[in-house]
Formats: C-alpha cells, structure tokens, sequence
C-alpha cells in the first residue's frame, strides 16, 4: 500500500501550515532574539520599532498573564526574558504587525543595552564549573575496576561528536485564531500537540479545555519539533488572545537555524578493556554532553545515551556516567536517535582504538561480543536478541569476505585513491524511556453509509504512521482502504497525548486503533448473527461481506453498517492502549523499559580520494530486522532517509558556534547537508523478517529512529581508508568527518 499523502505531495497540493487560508484580519508575528549570548538586561528600547506603520503591538514578558514558563522537564525555561539573556537568539519580545514585512522590519528596530556576562559553549567547561541542567547519572553493571585487573587490553580515549540542524523542510510555525468564551484554536507545527495545549495554558492562564490544538501534517519534525514547536504556538496564541485577532508565525529558515535547539554534541571519555579472546571484559565511559541553556529534552536524551552505551554488545562489566552540561547555546533538544546514537558512537570509537591497538579488524571484536537472547543490558532488561542473526545474514548476504579482499585489492593497486570498510552492528530500544509516555489513544466512527473516520494522537510526519493508522482499520475491519479517511491530530478529540516519538507512534497508537476497531467489528458481528439467526462464533467480516462459516452470505458491510445503527448499536469506539510489562526504578537505574529492541547491521564502503580529501560512499549494504513489515515501502524510506541523515551527521554537517556563542552555520550556504550526490552509489537493505514475539502493531517493528545509527558506520570506512594510505594517521574520533579533516588526516601523524 502506498502511502496517502503520495498523491497530493506530488500535486503540490498538500495543506502543511503556512497553506492554511487565512482568516480575515489575520496578524502577523516575529520575535526579537538576543543579540548576545549572556547578560543582564539594562534596558529594552521598543520606541522606533513601534513607529513603525503597522506595527500592532510588541509584547514582553510583562505583558504574560499566566506563567513565564515553558520548561518540559525542569522548569527553567522563560518564554519571554525577564532580566537575564541565555543564549544568541532567545525570545526577549514578540511584535505582532498587519504583514509580514513590517513584523520582520520592526524587529530590526528594537534596541537593547545588555551588561555581558561570561559566556560557555564547552561541556566539559560547564561541568567543571559546577553548571548541570539536573544531576549526573550513572548506569552500572557488574564491577569494572575488578574486571579491568583480568583484561589483556585496555585501551582509552576521547570521543566526540557534534549536533545536528534538524532541517525540516517546513519551518517552525503556528497560526492562533481566538474563539468566544476565550477559546483558542491553534494550528501548530508539532510533534507533541498536548505539550503546546498544556504549556499554552499555564502561559495564557486559562484551562486547557479552552485550547484547541489541530496538527493535520508537519513537513518533518525529526525531533526538532517535539518539544521546540511549543514556544512559536504560545506566542501566536498570546497575541491571539491579548489581541483579538488571528496571529500567525512561520520562522524564515534563518530564524529556526539561529534560534531552535539541534542535537545535542558530546564529548565523552571510554576505557575498553578486553580479554586475549577480544572478549569485552570491562567498558566505562563518561559523558558530557552539551545541553544549551534550559533542560528541554536534554536530561532525557541523556538517559537514551545511558541505555545504548554498550549498542549492540553484551558487556558483563559497565559503568557510564553522563553529565548534562548547561552552556550558553540555544537549549538543545531531541533529534532521530535522541541520545542513542551519540552514546553508540562512543563504544565503537573505543572498539575500533583497540583493534587498531591490538592489531585486528574491529569486526572481530565487534562479532565477538554480539548481544545474545537472555544477556542483561545494564539498565538490568535481558535481550530478545536478533543481533547475531543479522550479523550472521548481512556478512553472508553480501559475501563480506569478498568485499574485504576488493577493498584490499584496490588499496594494493592504488596509491593516491583508498578505499575502507566497516560494519555497524545496531540495538535500539523502543518506548519512551519515560514509562507513563507509553500511553495512547484513538477514535473510531463507523458512518451509516459504511465509511471510517480515526483519530489517534499520532502526528502525521513524512514518516508514514497515518498510512499505518489505516491499514490497521481497514485490516480489522476488512475493508477497502479508501472507505477510511484519517483525520488531523486535534487536542478535542484525543486528549493527554504524548508527542510522536520515539519511533512508537505506530505502535502505540496503532494499538489502540485496533482496540477500538475490534469493539466496533464485535458489535457488528453480534448484530449479523441476530439478522442471520446463527451463533456469532461462524461469523467474520471478509472483504466488505459477512461470511457464515466459509460461505459468503448476501450481508454486506454497508447492510450490516446501517442495521446495527438501526438496532441503535454504537458505532463508535474510544480505546486506550497503554505498553504492558514496562518498569524503570530511576533509584536504582535497572528495570524493563523498553517493549522490546529493533536490530541490524549495515556493511559500509568508501573510497577517499588521498589528493583532495574528498570522498565517496560506494555503498551501504543492510540487513534490517523488521520484524515483520506492515508497509514495506514506507519502512524502507524510514531506512533510506534515516541513514543518510546520519551518514550527513557523521560526514558533512557541522555546527560552527564561535566563542561568543553566536552559530557561524547559520544558512544553507555555511550549513551542508547531503543531497542526491553524497548519498551510497549502492544502497541494498535486506529485509530481514525475524520470529521472536514482541510487541510492535501487527508484529512490525518500529522503524523510525533506528536506521539513522547505520550512519556511524560511513565514519569508521572513512577512517579506515585513510588509515590505508596513512597508518601513523592521528585522525582521532570526532565527528563529523569533514574533507578538511580527512585531508588534514592523510598527511599528519600522531595519537589519537
Ligand atoms: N520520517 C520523516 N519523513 N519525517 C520525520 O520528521 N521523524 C523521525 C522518524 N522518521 C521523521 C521521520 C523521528 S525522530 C521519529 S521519533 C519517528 O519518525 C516518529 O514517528 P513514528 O513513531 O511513527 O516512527
Ligand atoms: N522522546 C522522549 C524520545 O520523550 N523519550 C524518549 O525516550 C524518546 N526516545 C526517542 C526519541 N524521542
Ligand atoms: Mo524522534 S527524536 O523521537 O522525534
């Protein structure tokens, strides 16, 4: 099944916010960021910028008349400054003008006299100065320092790897239309409509009853907009609101990158010790990982980093600390992976520094310490492990031997061209790692003319999931997808949602849809068995006809539709799913949180040009553990978008933040992100249907997040070619992996 928005993405004809018709009197805003990235307010100028024809009003935090307060996790975050300025770009007013125009040329005009205070962009900076977003946490098992006295190796470093621009192709933005009794309806470009309800509200100061938040699609989110889409909304709303008028906000590209949160960079250090068999005996790490100026998302994407320090490897002996580090850059925040794929790129820095050490491929460590079923992960969860079955399938499949002997060959032939090769084996846990998130629910009408109308909490993407949301209906059901439409995501509707995330928006809340639809077909089968006098045992619903035992009957759905509603059968359902069997104790750091893992492992080729630095990706072969697909077509874009994603975090993209805090990759000109012609020449992904029962919707595991880790890979082929052509190279292991540093690689020696 194609997905539905095909057809109207290819028209140009699909409705994403800036789209949206605009009512009558319609006001426009635009906020005045701090110029600076620290210091206290002596005083704030609005008189030129509110000459300015046109110009409404400009608000300020006096002007909020609720709380300043939009903190997710911890509350330390103003909407508005009050005295003090934390980052280049934070929200210090908000001009509401009669056109776009004038809101951005009135902001040019605000004046502000700052008092400078010192600023800090490092992690390991802050954490010395005592500066964390919450406290430190550590994730144990077994005894390391007892275990490192056993090791034949023992290999440390440092490893590091930057943030990453979201890039959503539509900006961040919403539209606030002001409703009687002061309602609030707000269009909002969200992953998490509950969170922009809820913060909405303590902003305005009125319940969250009275705000209405409908999502009908985002032009990408990747995180970006889980939590970082409120602030826009509750502007717009608060003009709304104070105004009386329609406001509306869609950021100009320049706007987002300056002022919105990316992934988080960490620097971190790691100490392997291995056995004379390269069994991994012991691993600690300790991250610093760099927040920005408010929490956000940040202490939770530090615990995701906690659950994947050890990837895809069984480690008897672990201990990772992770510090959040407060710096003064715009609050970072979660982006596909959240953590995860900076915590996996740590372990496979210190394997492939004790490889080198030791003297053998990374893969042999690597395939000696694969998680197997019934291993514990520090956190205490034991593994349904799938990851040796994909090691086994990719090195197999795509004849690994074979592809190590051209790498060698071309290597011995050429001299100012080399190629490298890597494998990267992957292990990510679904659920939110937060257990009361994993939660969800949907809202099914069944009309009397047959057709289907769901709602779910789930936001529509690019990734698919309302595709999913109706191939879930029309498979219980057992009708023609286009009976069933699926509506926008809408806070009236379904309430108390958590963001979609962690990759377990299907999951979740295609679980409740099939809830909810099962109800309904049960009714409906009570009611057929009434009209054919038979037992409700021998009936089903097959194709838009009701069938008595094999034989199709002269019922058909429709008839069947329509007789219940005239028996005065509800044909509506509310479900609510909710993840059974998850426990986390954050006192102790162990429990069960996720509902089960998703594996794979890619096979990456490069070959660099030794001249220049420049490189190519020759092809990234794959071997994904799907479970069982629902939608292959869409599961295999999530894997095409999610690795080349990460092979551009791992590659070209870097955040450049100078010492005062300012971001020099503040466009697309200074900011690379792949295009068709960086990404794999070759690029194979095996689906790999595996057996263990788990908990994804109709067995297909959640695919969103987990590809973009096969990136890492394309940094380790990299190194290893220009280890090819400089093996006294000290290229190190700090992502990305830019020409610059490939070039100053091949020609520079030292230690890692
Ligand atoms: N795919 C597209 N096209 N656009 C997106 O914004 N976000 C990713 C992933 N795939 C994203 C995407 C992220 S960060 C997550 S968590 C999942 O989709 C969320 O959707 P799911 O839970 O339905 O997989
Ligand atoms: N968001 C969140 C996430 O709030 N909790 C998570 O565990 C998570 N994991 C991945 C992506 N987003
Ligand atoms: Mo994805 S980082 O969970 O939005």
């Amino acid at each position: 099944m194609t997905n539905i928005d095909a057809y109207t993405h290819v028209r140009g004809e699909t409705v994403y916010l800036d789209d949206i018709p605009e009512t009558a009197g319609t006001l426009y805003a635009c906020v005045y960021g701090s110029p600076v990235a620290h210091g206290r307010i002596r005083q704030l100028d609005l008189s030129e910028a509110l000459q300015l024809p046109g110009v409404v009003r400009i608000f300020t935090s006096k002007d909020i008349p609720g709380k300043n307060q939009i903190g997710g996790i911890v509350p330390d975050e103003p909407l508005l400054a009050e005295n003090e300025v934390h980052y280049n770009g934070m929200p210090v007013a908000l001009v509401v003008a009669t056109s776009v125009e004038t809101a951005q040329a009135a902001v040019k005009r605000i004046k502000i006299d700052i008092e400078p205070l010192p600023v800090i962009t490092d992690p390991r900076v802050a954490q010395k100065n005592g500066s964390l977003l919450v406290p430190p946490r550590t994730f144990s098992l077994g005894d390391t320092t007892a275990a490192f006295t056993n090791c034949k190796y023992i290999v440390e470093g440092i490893a590091e790897t930057n943030g990453q621009e979201h890039l959503y192709i539509e900006t961040q933005g919403a539209y606030a239309i002001p409703g009687e009794h002061e309602s609030i309806k707000l269009y909002s470009s969200t992953q998490g409509p509950t969170a922009v309800q809820r913060h909405a509200a303590d902003v305005l100061g009125i319940p969250m009853h009275r705000i209405e938040v409908d999502v009908t699609r985002l032009g990408g989110g990747f995180g970006g907009k889980e939590d970082q889409a409120t602030s826009w909304a509750i502007f717009c709303a608060l003009a709304a609101m104070l105004l009386r008028k329609p406001v509306k906000y869609s950021l100009h590209r320049m706007e987002d990158m300056r002022m919105t949160g990316k992934r988080n960079p960490y620097s971190s250090d790691f100490k392997i010790g291995l056995d004379i068999d390269f069994t991994i005996l012991a691993y600690e790490a300790t991250f610093y990982q760099n927040g920005g100026a408010a929490a956000d998302l940040s202490p939770a994407v530090l615990e995701r980093t906690l659950f994947h320090c050890t990837n895809s490897y069984f480690v008897p002996n672990v201990k990772a600390t992770a510090y959040s580090c407060r710096t003064n850059l715009p609050p970072n925040t979660a982006f596909r992976g959240f953590g995860g794929p900076q915590g996996m790129f740590v372990i496979e820095a210190a394997i492939a520094k004790a490889a080198e050490q030791i003297g053998v491929p990374a893969s042999v460590i690597q395939q000696r310490n694969l998680i197997q079923t019934g291993d514990e992960f520090s956190y205490g969860q034991k593994a349904e492990s799938e990851a040796v079955e994909c090691w086994n399938k990719a090195t197999s499949l795509y004849e690994m031997e074979k592809l190590k002997a051209e790498v060698e060959n071309f290597n011995a032939a050429n001299t100012l061209f080399k190629k490298g090769l890597s494998l990267m084996p992957i292990c990510f846990g679904i659920s939110f790692t937060k257990t009361l998130m994993n939660q969800a629910r949907a809202l099914v009408h069944v009309y009397t003319d047959g057709s289907i109308g769901i709602s779910t909490g789930a936001v529509e993407m690019g990734q698919g999931v309302n595709t999913k949301m109706l191939q879930v209906a029309a498979n219980i059901f057992s009708v023609d997808p286009a009976m069933i439409k699926v509506y926008s995501t809408n806070t009236y509707r379904i309430a108390n949602t958590s963001p979609t995330a962690a990759s377990a928006a299907a999951d979740l809340n295609g679980k409740a849809v099939e809830i909810a639809c099962e109800k309904i077909a049960d009714r409906l089968k009570d009611v057929a068995a009434e009209i054919l006098k038979c037992d409700r045992k021998n009936i089903t619903i097959n194709g838009q006809k009701v069938f008595l035992g094999k034989d199709a009957t002269q019922l058909t759905w429709k008839e069947l539709v329509m007789a219940a509603y005239v028996k005065r059968v509800s044909l509506s359902e509310h479900a609510h799913y909710a993840t059974p069997g998850l426990h986390f104790d954050a006192t102790i750091e162990k429990g069960h949180p996720f509902a089960y893992h998703v594996y794979g492992t890619a096979i990456t080729t490069v070959t660099v040009d030794c001249l220049r630095g420049t490189y190519e990706i020759d092809a990234v072969r794959i071997v994904h553990d799907f479970g069982k697909s629902m939608n292959t077509i869409i599961d295999k874009g999530q894997i095409e978008g999610g690795l080349v994603q990460g092979i551009g975090w791992m590659t070209m993209e870097e955040i450049v933040y100078d010492a005062e805090g300012r971001l020099r990759s503040n466009a697309l000109s200074t900011y690379k992100v792949p295009d068709i012609y960086s990404v794999p020449k070759l690029l194979d992904i095996h689906f790999l249907e595996t057996s263990n029962d788990n908990l994804a919707i109709f067995r297909s595991k959640a695919v969103g997040e987990p590809p973009l880790m096969y990136g890492i890979g394309t940094f380790f082929a990299l190194r290893n070619a220009v280890k090819a052509f400089n093996p006294a190279s000290g290229i190190g292991y700090s992502a990305p992996m830019t020409p610059e540093k490939v070039l100053m690689g091949l020609y520079t020696s030292g230690n890692d």
